[in-house]
């Protein structure tokens, strides 16, 4: 009742600022390839609102983008994020989930930012946000050793960070943000300290792989939701490296002790459950690390991001 349950908009970004390492841009057309969007239109039923472009956002990169506050790529970053709001937006405000393909996960603020404005304004409600991540991606950019925007979106979305430039994410307004109260981590096992700091300090709900491994997946999917509440829309923001690098080998920052692809997938499978899901990313798939042989890691990586979008959109369902 969230959304129009079979109005599906994928938005393909094919963009990599938010790090260092190319090849993160390629991820969109490698999970098309894959046969994704075939998947869910054919096997799952939706209809898809799709204009068949990845977007690289070509026009909006400066020529010159210099470091601002460490941030690195500030006004790509800045830029790109920008109009990929504007895009989730008018999808969600007309009802329709928003799938983002990846990507790093700076585009985050794009995608959340455009869905938290349009269920406001199309629900009057608060939505929420379950982030499954091996990183918390919550720094500040004086907190970031990094300066890699990709670990910073949730502190810009939260209001954590803020800056007035209105092109170094000065055009994020209130109705943009998200609250901390409503926010979930799933799989975390890398977070830096400063972060850790910003966890405690906010009393943010926050699931590590040690909670897993304690729990099983099934309570802490359980307590994660009910942390949410009934009723509550629902941002699913994936990570892939959350997966165990067994599973997603090639992608830019591989933790070990990871989610195995079926405890990804229930993850998934259960927010599709809530009937609640408004919105999706996928990303940091990077097809072009390939730490094994031929090409085995990439499409291990690619077919894991293919099942955990489907089971999202409800394959799994009998
Ligand atoms: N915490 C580190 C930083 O700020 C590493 C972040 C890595 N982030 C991702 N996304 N791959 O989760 O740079
Ligand atoms: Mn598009
Ligand atoms: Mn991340
Ligand atoms: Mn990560």
């Amino acid at each position: 009742f969230l959304s129009k349950g079979d109005q599906l908009a994928v938005v393909a970004v094919g963009f990599s600022g938010g790090q260092c390492k190319p090849g993160v841009d390629a991820a969109p057309s490698a999970l098309i390839a894959n046969g994704l969007l075939t998947q869910l239109r054919e096997d799952l039923g939706y209809k898809l609102y799709h204009d068949d472009t990845v977007h690289s956002y070509k026009d909006l990169l400066p020529a010159s983008d210099p470091d601002y506050r460490g941030m690195k790529n500030p006004l790509a970053v800045s830029a790109v994020t920008k109009k990929l709001c504007d895009q989730v937006y008018e999808h969600s405000k007309e009802g329709r989930l928003v799938l983002t393909l990846g990507g790093d996960h700076s585009i985050a603020i794009g995608t959340i930012a455009g869905t938290a404005k349009a269920i406001r304004e199309r629900l009057d409600r608060e939505m929420a946000v379950i982030w499954v991540d091996a990183h918390t991606d919550i720094n500040t950019p004086e907190t970031s050793e990094s300066g890699n925007v990709h670990g910073m979106p949730v502190a810009f979305l939260s209001g954590l960070a803020k800056e007035d430039r209105e092109d170094v994410f000065g055009w994020l307004n209130k109705d943009n943000l998200i609250s901390l109260k409503k926010l979930v981590y799933i799989g975390l096992r890398d977070v830096d300290r400063g972060e850790k700091l910003i966890l405690r300090e906010h009393g943010i709900k926050a699931f590590s792989m040690h909670d897993i491994d304690r729990h099983g997946i099934g309570r802490v999917m359980e307590m994660a939701l009910g942390h949410i509440g009934n009723d509550t829309p629902i941002h699913l923001s994936f990570d892939v490296d959350a997966l165990d690098p067994m599973w997603a080998p090639s992608t830019g920052t591989p933790v070990r002790g990871g989610l195995t692809l079926r405890e990804g997938d229930f993850i998934a499978e259960c927010v599709h459950e809530t009937g609640c899901l408004v919105a999706m990313d996928l990303v940091e798939v990077n097809p072009t690390l390939e730490p094994g042989i031929d090409d085995i890691g990439a499409q291990q990586t690619v077919r894991s991001g293919c099942s955990l979008v489907r089971c999202a959109l409800g394959e799994s369902l009998l």
